[in-house]
């Protein structure tokens, strides 16, 4: 197979033998991040889609997302770095009762990159433990990350506890994860969170342009 599809290839099948020379060698044809989003992503698609038809199951789903760990993991000292730093700083977590971490870790790294301080707390977390580490850590935003649709509706929870706290209107918050819709986020959420800052982010990326665009 050409490099592109065997690196994706080790995705779906979880092979871990090799990963390490076949990310070299991809490293001397284009960038970190363009391996990640237009590899090794591709793969994890792939994981899903086979999931959800039932043609995967639940601990081959596992053994792919650890390879996409230990490849991001691989990859991430050689991405770009951006100059300055001092942002501002976040606290992400994946919400109560999901596990999924691989997007909330590259948003991690991609706004660490990006000159912003990340306070990653981790997948499972309730909304008190989000909350206190903004507090403590005296966060300038709040993100949360959910992949499944009951996610959704503990987002929507979350907000309304940050309501009932007065404090929507100290922490702005950025949602994303596959579950979500922007419309979800932009119209049903916002109406809810009145005073407050509530916004989707489809990817990592749009996630760093919105903290900076939050950040001003
Ligand atoms: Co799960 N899983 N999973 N899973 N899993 C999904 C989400 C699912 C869609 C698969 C499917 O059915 N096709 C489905 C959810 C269905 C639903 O809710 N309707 C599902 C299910 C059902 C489950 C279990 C319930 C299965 C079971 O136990 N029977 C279980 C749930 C456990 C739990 O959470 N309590 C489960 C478990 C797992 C594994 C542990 C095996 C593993 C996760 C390992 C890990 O993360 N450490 C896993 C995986 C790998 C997946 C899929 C295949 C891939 C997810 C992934 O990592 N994608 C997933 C299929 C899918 O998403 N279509 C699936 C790559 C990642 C980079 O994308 O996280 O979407 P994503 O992040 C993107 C954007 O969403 C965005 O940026 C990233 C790209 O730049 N983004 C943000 C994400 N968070 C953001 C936060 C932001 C901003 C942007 O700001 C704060």
């Amino acid at each position: 197979l050409p490099l592109d599809e065997r690196l994706a290839r080790r995705i779906v099948d979880g092979e871990r033998n090799g990963l390490e020379a076949d990310l070299d060698t991809a490293l001397t044809q284009r960038s970190a991040l363009s391996i990640i989003n237009d590899i090794l992503l591709e793969g994890m698609k792939t994981v899903g889609d086979l999931f959800g038809s039932g043609q995967m199951q639940l601990p081959f789903v596992l053994q792919s997302a650890e390879v996409m760990k230990t490849a991001v993991a691989y990859l991430e000292p050689h991405m770009e770095r951006a100059e300055g730093e001092g942002k501002g700083t976040i606290v992400l977590a994946t919400v109560k009762g999901d596990v999924h971490d691989i997007g909330k870790n590259l948003v991690d790294i991609i706004l660490s990159n990006n000159g912003y301080t990340v306070v990653n707390i981790g997948i499972k977390q309730p909304i008190n433990a989000i909350l206190d580490a903004a507090e403590e850590h005296r966060a300038d935003a709040i993100g949360m990350s959910g992949l499944l649709v009951k996610s959704t509706v503990i987002m929507k929870e979350n907000l309304a506890e940050m309501l009932a706290r007065g404090l929507h209107s100290r922490f702005p918050v950025m949602l994303g994860g596959a579950a979500l819709t922007r419309s979800f986020v932009e119209d049903d959420l916002r109406d809810l969170f009145e005073g407050g800052e509530v916004h989707y982010a489809r990817d990592a990326f749009e996630g760093l342009a919105l903290m900076d665009k939050v950040m001003t």
